[in-house]
Parts: structure tokens; C-alpha cells; sequence
């Protein structure tokens, strides 16, 4: 027996500054969908929860391209996302917003809570300030060259170009996004939840309670994070878009977007429990019969009793927030309950390459709805037979339309039409006819049914939703099969018990088909259950039988239609402009300007064999006191070791230097630098930017090594 009697799934919350892609759909709500359709179609009490996460310095960023107001980003996000889960059957009992009022409260209350029972620690640092703008500066709004890659356009959270993660201090040069400038440093004080205090209580619930129940990836993500030794972690950031802080002496404070978000889950079933409550929610279903007559304060059913199952569907980059930092704070509060398991999914790619809406490499959950209105559910089904679960996966369309002709159509659809099309045909326009002798095909068919189910519901159960997917499928393929076998078309003029007997067991497939494919295909289900004059609710859980003989079965018509080469040749071609731009803007970013082209005169070759080039190994790199711009490195030659003072400060920091082997002109005059003599220089690419990059062999060479 489960401990638990109730389920609590959660759905991560999705930024509203733009619109979301396929790969979100496939990453966190439509598993999130399929499980709670499922749950409620056998019966268990579920609450399903998400909402818009309005804050975060991605709304202002956004507000700021698109030259509006934060409010008006959100606002347009909020309405934009909600309508798209819902024509996507995303069936949220409540989509509800971090930006209202019940939601700043809930947060600011566990705020306060948290700092009553002494769980933050205080700590004054020194962070970049815009002095023009005054305002502290968000790691987003920073700018600088990458001391990884020399990359001028990283961020100070993140190098886009060579992905490594950075804070701001790491950046060569940095400047303010929102006027251009040197920040400066300047003190400010942050509070800071200590995780490492948490580090044992993590080791006992995580590492040793979840080792078996959590997805390896979820788990081994989690584990190696808290391996790596916790450090404490700002929860309150400088900023004037958030939830403010509650304490005295905390103007320009707001909590950081990773506190407040994940309280949404909480304070939007208190909203939902409130709206029920006052009869005036607008988005239940009659599955909701559990909660009939509930209270406004009941949602502590939910997040405070320990037989409540907490489940959060998330993507692979929100593991650490929800599997760490937001049970600590829910630990740490000690009135809530932890998540009992976080199946997060990996990432879905996009014909071999990363998806991405900036890049405009992306297939939007907007643009699809709109192209492909009325096949909802062939989305839903391919993403969930592609589900990127246990690894990242590819989204093509190719695959997509060959999915879509030759299993929902060929396969499920084929059955089903077949079915629907005969019983008309044979039996007085359309009435379920009285099965008569069976043989060992029908034993075996039913047999298939049940292993079907079974299958379907382990897999759901262990949040393998593409296995369960292949199984449901294995159900229409068993009745093809069938049908096949008997060719009740033919047996007609022959053997009309035979053709009785066929079309029964079928007719009684096709129901078991309907009630399966609600939580994978919702709309579907519905043409379904009208195609066969059925309802969920008159499904008998344990019987074969659920069409009785004499029941009179619906009109016919098409569950799926081919989709035509045109169709997926459009969709290909949209994204083969994108991948034209983004080679021109290399090209454009790669071509230098007139000026660069001035070739020197021509030199002899006598000339050329005077210069003496040669591979060299950096072995120490610093900055040179007083001057901006100029490194001393002391470079190892093989057969001697040179110092080097090279004007490259501006473009690499010491650090990512050593190591390197760079092309070294070796028989250089020495001169003075800086009171520093120099023997000798490196080679360089300078970009039409101005920016620098290092010559090296293309693999490794001995130092001394010629270059000829
Ligand atoms: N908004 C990040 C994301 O959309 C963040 C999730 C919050 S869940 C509490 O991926
Ligand atoms: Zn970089």
C-alpha cells in the first residue's frame, strides 16, 4: 500500500518573456499532462499546478528589446502561454501568475518566516555598479570578453559562445549593458541561504533516500552537486522588478527569481483552493469531483500532509532548483512537504541542432498550433514517442510526418475506420452484434489487451511515457492483426457467426482504445468515444465487454489524415532561411573590411627565410603593473625559456593562457616594455572587431617545434 492518498504535480513555471518552443512541451508538460490524465482517469484525487514566472531579469531584458514596460511583456506572455496549454490540452487546474498579489504575499511571508528562524546569513560584497544608470547591474547586464574563449559579447553569468558559466568579476572588460560604461565596484548586502548547513539532511534524504526511486540523470545531477561541496547562495538580488524583500532597510531589494518561483507552486494552489472555494474558478473539470465542497484553507491538505505526493515536472536545467536549493528551503521552513520524485527530462533537439527561440532555431508552440490547427494531438503523440527521457532526442519533420502517416493513420487510424466502416455496413446501419463461438484468436487477442494495459500503466506509473506510448500502440496493432487474420470482408457472404464473433471483439478493442488514448491524445479520445457512441464514464475497469451487443455505435469519422510532403516542405524551408541568415551573419561577422585588405609589399624569399618562427608553451602568464593592455608570459622554447610582453590583456586572462601553445617570432631584437625587456612576440588574428585570437598548431607540437 502507498503511504500516499492524494498527488500534487507541479509543472515548471515558464518565463513569460516570450514565447515557449516543442522541446518545453515535450520537456516538462506534457509528461506532466499524460500522468495526471492518467491518474484521474483511474480514479485517484490529483491537483495539476503551473503558472507564469513573471520575474527574473529576463522580463526587464525583454521589455527593454522590445522597447516596453515589464508589465506589458508579461502580460502579453501570461495571456499567450495560457491559451496555447490550453489548445494543446495542457490540462492545468489552475495557470496562475507570480506576479499576483496572493503570490508577492506568499512569498514575502516565507521570506520572513525563513529570517525569523535566523536560516539566512548576512554578507556585504562588493558588486558592479552602473554609476550613469545608478542601479547595481544583474549578471545579465553585463557585458565582457570571455576569459575562457576571449569572446567579446559574454554575459557575466555565461559566455554564449564557449558556454562556460562565469560571474561578472571573471569578465576582461566589463561593461554596462544599459549605458555602455565601466561599472564600478561597489558594496552592497545580500542575504544568503547557507546550503552547506543543509549538506548532511541532503546526503540522508537525496543521495541515500532517492538513490532508487529518482531517474539516473535527476539523481546523478543532484548527487554530484552536493559532492561537489554547497557554498551559500544569495537569495536576494539588487533589482527593481521582483518581489520585495520584507525587511526594514531593504530598498532596491527583491528576492532572486529562484526563491520566489518555485513558492508559485504554493501560492497557486492556494489561489486554486480559494478560487474553488468561491465557486468561481473558471477552468475546472468534472474530474474535480474531489473537491467538491472544499475550503479555502484546504490547500495545506495538499502541501502540509505527509500522504500528499509532491511531483515536479521540470527540464535537465532546473534539476538543481528543485532538487536541492527549493527542499532545502522547504526543510528548512519545516511545514512543507519534499518532493517525492522530480522526473526531469533531458533536452529536445531540433533536426540535429540545439533548439532555440532567439536563434529562431525553433519550432514554437504558437506557430505550430496556428500551421497545424486540429492536429494537436499529432504534436502531443510525437513528442511523446521521441520523449527525450533518459537522453537528449531530435525533433525532425520527416520523422514527424512519417509518425503521423504511417502509425497514427496507417496504424491506429486504419483499425479504428475499418472497424467503424464494416459494423455499418454489416449490421443495420450500426449496431454491435452478439458474439458467438470463439476460438483461441480471440483468447490470445484479449490476452494482448491485458498485457497492453498492464504495460501502460507500469510505465506511466514509472514515468516512461514513450514505452507506454509503444504499448498503446501494440493494442491497435494487435486488432490490425486481427482483423487481417479473420477478414470478417470476405467471411460475410461465407460465415456470418464467424463476421459476428470478428466485429464484436473488435468493436470491443476500439472502446479500450478510446479510454487509453485519452491522456496521450485528448481530442482524439473525444471523436473517438463519439465515433462509438461511448463514454469514460460508462467504462468498466475490469471487463473485456464494453460495447454490449445491440448498442448502436456513432457516425464515422477520420481520427488522422496524411500529412502531404508540401505541408512538412514548408516547415522545412522556414527553417532553412534561418539557417541561411545565421550563416550569412557569420560571413558578415567573418569578412574584413577594406582597410585590412592593404597587403604589404612584396617581400623576397630570401626575406621570408630571415624570420624564425617557432612553437612555444606558456607557462606563466600575469598582468603588468600599470598597464591595461599588456601581459608578461614567460614562454617555454624547448631549449629555452623566453620572457614575452604581449599586448593581449584586453582579450585573455592570465589564467587561460598557461598551458597554450601559441607560434612565437623567435629572433626578434629584444626591447624594453614597461621597464620589462621582452625576447621575442606572438602571433596573432586580429578580428575586423579589433579582437584578438591566439595562432596555435593545429595539434599538439613539441616546443621549439619550426614553423615553416
Ligand atoms: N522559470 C525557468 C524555466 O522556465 C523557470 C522555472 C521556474 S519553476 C519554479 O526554465
Ligand atoms: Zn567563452
Amino acid at each position: 500500500m502507498s503511504k500516499f492518498n492524494r498527488t500534487l504535480v507541479t509543472a515548471a513555471l515558464p518565463y513569460a518573456n516570450g514565447p515557449k518552443h516543442i522541446g518545453h512541451i515535450a520537456g516538462a508538460y506534457l509528461p506532466a499532462d499524460i500522468y495526471v490524465r492518467f491518474l484521474r482517469n483511474i480514479g485517484k484525487e490529483v491537483i495539476f499546478i503551473c503558472g507564469s514566472d513573471e520575474h527574473g531579469t529576463a522580463i526587464p531584458i525583454q521589455a527593454t528589446k522590445e522597447g516596453t514596460t515589464s508589465q506589458a511583456i508579461i502580460d502579453r506572455y501570461h495571456d499567450l502561454l495560457k491559451l496555447n496549454f490550453e489548445q494543446l490540452g495542457i490540462q492545468f487546474d489552475i495557470y496562475h501568475r507570480t506576479s499576483s498579489q496572493l503570490h508577492h504575499e506568499t512569498a514575502q511571508e516565507i521570506f520572513k518566516e525563513m529570517y525569523d528562524k535566523g536560516l539566512f546569513t548576512e554578507e556585504v560584497s562588493e558588486q558592479y555598479f552602473d554609476e550613469q544608470a545608478n542601479t547595481f547591474l544583474a549578471d545579465r547586464y553585463i557585458k565582457g570578453t570571455c576569459p575562457n574563449c576571449a569572446y567579446n559579447n559574454a554575459y557575466g553569468d555565461q559566455c554564449e559562445k564557449c558556454g562556460k558559466t562565469l560571474s561578472p568579476k571573471e569578465l576582461i572588460n566589463p561593461l554596462s549593458t544599459l549605458s555602455g560604461n565601466s561599472p564600478i565596484l561597489k558594496e552592497t548586502k545580500h542575504w544568503y541561504l547557507p546550503l552547506q548547513d543543509y549538506e548532511p539532511w541532503l546526503k540522508e534524504w537525496l543521495v541515500e533516500g532517492h538513490k532508487n526511486d529518482w531517474k539516473s540523470t535527476v539523481y546523478g545531477q543532484s548527487k554530484s552537486w552536493i559532492d561537489g561541496g554547497l557554498t551559500p547562495r544569495a537569495m536576494t538580488r539588487d533589482l527593481d522588478w521582483g518581489v520585495k524583500v520584507p525587511l526594514p532597510n531593504a530598498e532596491g531589494k527583491v528576492m532572486y527569481v529562484w526563491f520566489d518561483a518555485p513558492i508559485g507552486y504554493i501560492s497557486a494552489t492556494k489561489a486554486l483552493f480559494k478560487e474553488l472555494a468561491e465557486n468561481k474558478i473558471e477552468y475546472a473539470y468534472p474530474q474535480h469531483t474531489t473537491l467538491k465542497n472544499v475550503k479555502a484553507e484546504d490547500w495545506k491538505t495538499w502541501w502540509q500532509q505527509e500522504d500528499t505526493r509532491l511531483l515536479h515536472f521540470i527540464g535537465k536545467d532546473n534539476i538543481v532548483f528543485h532538487c536541492i536549493i527549493f527542499p532545502a528551503m522547504l526543510k528548512g521552513t519545516n511545514k512543507f512537504i519534499l518532493p517525492d520524485n522530480v522526473p526531469a527530462n533531458e533536452f529536445l533537439n531540433l533536426e540535429g541542432d540545439k533548439m532555440s527561440t532567439s536563434r529562431k532555431w525553433s519550432v514554437e508552440m504558437a506557430d505550430y498550433l496556428e500551421d497545424f490547427a486540429g492536429k494537436e494531438d499529432v504534436l502531443r503523440y510525437v513528442l511523446t514517442a521521441i520523449a527525450p527521457e533518459t537522453k537528449d532526442s531530435d525533433f525532425s519533420w520527416k520523422d514527424f510526418q512519417t509518425r503521423n502517416n504511417s502509425e497514427l493513420v496507417a496504424i491506429l487510424g486504419n483499425f479504428i475506420n475499418r472497424v467503424a466502416v464494416l459494423t455499418q455496413k454489416f449490421y443495420d446501419g450500426d449496431k454491435v452484434p452478439f458474439p458467438k463461438k470463439t476460438s483461441p484468436k480471440e483468447i490470445d487477442l484479449m490476452a494482448e489487451l491485458e498485457r497492453c494495459k498492464t504495460a501502460i500503466e507500469t510505465n506511466i506509473e514509472n514515468f516512461k511515457f514513450r514505452e507506454a506510448l509503444a504499448e498503446y500502440m501494440n493494442i491497435a496493432r494487435a486488432g490490425n492483426k486481427y482483423l487481417a487474420d479473420n477478414e470478417p470482408w470476405k467471411t460475410v457472404k461465407t460465415n456470418q457467426d464467424l463476421t459476428d464473433t470478428v466485429m464484436y471483439h473488435s468493436l470491443q478493442l476500439a472502446a479500450h482504445l478510446a479510454r487509453w488514448m485519452e491522456p496521450f491524445m485528448p481530442f482524439t479520445a473525444q471523436k473517438l468515444y463519439a465515433i462509438l457512441n461511448f463514454e469514460k464514464a460508462n467504462y468498466k475497469k475490469n471487463n473485456f465487454e464494453q460495447l454490449i451487443a445491440g448498442h448502436a455505435i456513432g457516425q464515422t469519422v477520420y481520427l488522422f489524415s496524411n500529412i502531404e510532403d508540401e505541408i512538412i516542405a514548408k516547415q522545412i524551408d522556414k527553417l532553412q532561411a534561418t539557417k541561411l541568415k545565421m550563416t550569412e551573419n557569420i560571413q558578415i561577422e567573418n569578412t574584413v573590411t577594406p582597410s585590412e585588405i592593404d597587403l604589404k609589399p612584396t617581400i623576397t624569399f630570401d626575406d621570408f627565410a630571415k624570420i624564425d618562427l617557432r612553437v612555444g608553451t606558456i607557462l606563466e602568464a600575469e598582468k603588468v603593473e600599470k598597464a591595461d593592455k599588456l601581459l608578461k608570459l614567460k614562454v617555454d622554447l624547448g631549449f629555452e625559456q623566453r620572457t614575452i610582453v604581449s599586448g593581449i590583456a584586453m582579450y585573455f586572462s592570465p589564467e587561460s593562457l598557461i598551458g597554450k601553445q601559441v607560434c612565437v617570432l623567435a629572433n626578434l631584437v629584444p626591447r624594453k616594455i614597461k621597464g620589462i625587456e621582452s625576447n621575442g612576440m606572438l602571433l596573432l588574428a586580429e578580428n575586423a572587431d579589433g579582437s584578438l585570437k591566439l595562432m596555435q598548431p593545429e595539434e599538439f607540437a613539441s616546443s621549439g617545434s619550426k614553423i615553416a
